[in-house]
């Protein structure tokens, strides 16, 4: 048995949207930071005795959607090293429990590390990326610490990611704001696919984004914190912006994440570089200085607790446990 750890990204150029369903090629480059703070266990055995693969996430039996993906996974690496067992897979997610964070990037990218490794496949981690990507697109960057870039390419093995910067010399933090929600969210993969099928603002964004991914990349080189937030900032609404346009619309804002929205540029009004970007969800996360992480946890707590912010870090890629 083999255990890995992988880390969940956040992106600050997001990837939102599919040219290829079957092998999770997106339309954008995207861009991300992987973060220390949340991360996932997941350890793997393929095992003689077994009849069907057994999934269990946080110690329950993995049921829905998931479950397909994870056999994606497994059938991929049995492909690969010519396994023909089934797989024992337990996995643990280390985030908090309302985040609504509970990230598929960590999942899958912990999953293809420790099934190849214990497959007995050496793979680069390139290769590891590729695999983590059938999982859920973002898992791609998760093989990874540090900023990464995911290459859109165009077909199964030109489409991985690779990092920019692994270890991050430069004060730069994340400042997630955990936003609590009755409302049933609508999931990232249903999200983009009713995006790209029926908003007309989707080929807007494509270009856009793809547009950004060199002056991104220049920013994070240059350690230039205010270009790089302006353009992050600029990726989540104009992502958002996609899906107000959508057939039906619909939205991932909540009342509270306007007002931390707006919170953010009030105090970029008063000379504080923070800037937000906004996932799948209602949360908000704030990109900043630390140097700046006490002014801005106090101005957010006239609107949230403080158990609802949490500060991260840069994080680190795969490791083995
Ligand atoms: C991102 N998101 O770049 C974007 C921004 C959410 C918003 O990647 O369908 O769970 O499994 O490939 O990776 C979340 O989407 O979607 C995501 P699938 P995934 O981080």
């Amino acid at each position: 048995m083999i255990t890995a750890r992988a880390h969940t990204n956040i992106a600050f150029l997001k990837y939102w949207g599919k040219k290829n369903v079957k092998l999770i090629l997106p339309y954008n480059d995207s861009i991300s930071l992987t973060l220390d703070r949340f991360y996932t266990d997941t350890s793997v055995d393929f095992d003689q005795s077994l009849d069907h693969d057994e999934i269990f996430v946080d110690e329950k039996p993995l049921t829905g959607s998931g479950v397909k993906r994870v056999k994606n996974v497994l059938d991929l690496v049995r492909h690969l090293s010519g396994i023909s067992n089934f797989a024992k897979v337990q996995s643990t997610n280390h985030v908090p429990s309302t985040a609504g964070l509970a990230s598929s990037a960590s999942a899958f990218a912990a999953l293809a590390a420790a099934s190849t490794k214990v497959a007995g496949l050496n793979l680069s981690n390139r290769q590891l990326s590729i695999i983590a990507r059938h999982g859920s697109g973002s898992a791609s960057r998760s093989i990874f610490g540090g900023f990464v870039q995911w290459h859109a390419g165009h077909d199964d093995q030109s489409s991985y990611a690779e990092p920019i910067q692994e270890n991050v010399d430069w004060d730069i933090n994340l400042i997630t704001v955990l936003i609590n929600t009755a409302q049933k969210k609508v999931s990232s993969t249903n999200g983009m696919q009713s995006v790209v099928e029926t908003s007309p603002f989707y080929p807007a964004w494509v270009k856009n984004a793809q547009a950004d991914v060199k002056p991104m990349k220049t920013a994070i080189l240059n350690q230039n914190l205010a270009t790089l937030g302006e353009l992050a900032e600029q990726s989540a609404m104009r992502m958002h912006a996609t899906t107000f346009g959508a057939v039906p619309s619909f939205t991932y804002f909540q009342p509270q994440t306007l007002a931390i929205l707006s919170a953010v540029r009030n105090m970029r009004k008063q000379g504080v570089e923070c800037y937000s970007t906004v996932d799948a969800g209602p949360n908000v996360k704030i990109i900043c200085a630390s140097s700046d992480n006490e002014f801005i946890m106090h101005e957010l707590n006239q609107i949230v607790s403080a158990k609802q912010l949490v500060v991260c870090k840069p994080g680190p890629g795969i490791t083995y446990l």
